[in-house]
């Protein structure tokens, strides 16, 4: 038996369910990337809104092109399972703020329609940092940013909009880049310019990018998570997400339109994302990425044990206090400190095993906003960063140990500069993918 509609009043009473009335709502939310961290996270959000009262922000996710997330969600009318897991036990709930998911490479046109909906107020993202198709230097790349990217979509489904009247929408990205906000709201656009100009200025008066901070560790969801959501449940899941007990959300308040009240259910809305995401990014994530590459280097599988090494925890406890805290000008009630050791406790999490490989990939697209911003602010003040010049050295140790197959989208120059025998000159110097001030640094650490 699957979970469904039919079978929420038979789950046991430990388990939490949706507190309204799920086909009475509107869809008020499109969102693009649904996988396991939005299920976990926005979704979640949504869901505990609605179920204080909230109307008319059902959610219809999108996949741009793996079938994989509609297959499991559809049959289930969009239910799922969070699980929350500790080293005390775990927690469930079931979310009911999807109504569908979309495949966009199979129904394109439904898509559109779903965005340019007139209940449609805000269109979200988790593409991944790639899927914003950038070029090394921060501009659109037009070739990726194709007819299945989530600009096209936008745009088709906006067009519709403005010549129906419509309003606009809010366009709410939700991945771990620095200035998230600004950054789609450049590269949106360029796109719009290339491809529809007369929308521009229309683009301009009637939709806003936020900026959002986005925080909840979610691995990938696996068959023995499965298993045991499961057993849990009386019923197959095979939605479902298992994450921490730990979630934080800060969004820039600048909506087009209506939103949900995700400020009732513990999301910050302020007027400056940046402390927050900055502490974030070269915090938690640069820490991550460290973990990741120097773990996997040891020998190691999951962050949590990684952690427990007391040399790579050292390293960790470096990168945040000493590399990255003093580039961090912090919001008045955040307290750098605390956060580093409660980052230290959540990675520590015996309950999560996520993997290190899960966060090594993607390093050309991470490493920029999680490592070299710090490194820079630190080198313009004449510091050096040596957890991060130790980071830098086990990345290009994981590039060369990938044997020509690195997950990444600038995988083939990556592998290049590899072949070339001086990787550090070929991504960090002059032209380099990454080029930088800190050439020499980066060499001199490789080397001791
Ligand atoms: C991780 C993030 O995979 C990765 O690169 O660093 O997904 C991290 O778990 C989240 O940003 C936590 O909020």
């Amino acid at each position: 038996m699957r979970l469904s509609a039919a079978a929420l009043a038979n789950l046991p009473a430990t388990v939490a369910r949706p507190l309204y009335d799920r086909d009475a709502q509107a869809v008020g939310i499109v969102h693009f990337g649904i996988g396991a961290f939005h299920r976990a996270h926005q979704a979640w959000y949504t869901d505990a809104a609605m179920n204080l009262g909230d109307r008319g922000w059902a959610i219809t996710g999108v996949s741009l092109r793996s079938p994989g997330v509609a297959r499991q969600m559809n049959p289930q009318g969009g239910l799922y399972t969070v699980a929350e897991q500790s080293g005390e036990g775990s927690t469930l709930r079931i979310v009911g703020a999807v109504r569908n998911a979309l495949v966009a490479s199979e129904e394109p046109d439904a898509v559109i329609a779903a965005v340019a909906a007139p209940a449609t107020h805000i269109v979200s993202l988790t593409v991944t940092e790639k899927g914003y198709c950038r070029t090394a230097s921060g501009d659109l790349d037009f070739e990726q940013a194709h007819s299945l990217s989530f600009y096209y979509f936008v745009t088709q489904g906006l067009l519709r909009r403005r010549n129906a009247g419509l309003p606009g929408v809010t366009l709410l990205p939700c991945d771990n880049l620095a200035d998230n906000g600004a950054k789609l709201e450049r590269l949106m656009l360029q796109y719009l310019a290339r491809h529809e100009p007369d929308l521009v200025a229309w683009f301009e008066a009637h939709c806003t990018c936020p900026s959002t901070m986005i925080d909840r560790i979610v691995p990938a969801t696996t068959d023995e998570d499965r298993v045991m959501v499961a057993e849990a449940l009386g019923l197959q899941d095979e939605a479902c997400v298992v994450t921490e007990p730990f979630s934080q959300w800060v969004i820039e308040d600048k909506f087009a339109g209506p939103r949900p009240r995700w400020e009732a259910v513990g999301a910050q809305l302020v007027t400056d994302v940046a402390p927050y995401e900055t502490a974030k990014l070269r915090m938690l994530n640069g820490a991550h990425s460290l973990l990741a590459y120097c773990g996997l280097k040891a020998g190691y599988t999951y962050v949590h044990e990684a952690v427990a090494d007391p040399t790579l925890h050292h390293l960790a406890e470096t990168l945040m206090r000493h590399d990255a805290a003093p580039t961090i000008t912090p919001a008045p009630n955040q307290n750098l400190a605390a956060y580093a050791d409660a980052l230290i406790a959540r990675f520590a999490n015996p309950a999560l095993n996520h993997r290190l490989s899960q966060i090594a990939m993607d390093g050309s697209q991470k490493i920029p906003q999680r490592w070299l911003e710090t490194l820079a602010e630190n080198a313009a003040q004449g510091r050096h960063c040596p957890a991060i010049l130790d980071g830098i050295a086990a990345w290009i140790h994981h590039l060369t140990d990938a044997n020509g197959t690195v997950d990444d989208p600038f995988s083939c120059e990556l592998v290049s500069a590899i072949a070339t025998g001086d990787p550090v000159e070929a991504i960090f110097g002059h032209g380099g993918l990454m080029a930088g001030q800190w050439t020499a640094a980066v060499r001199a650490r490789r080397e001791t």
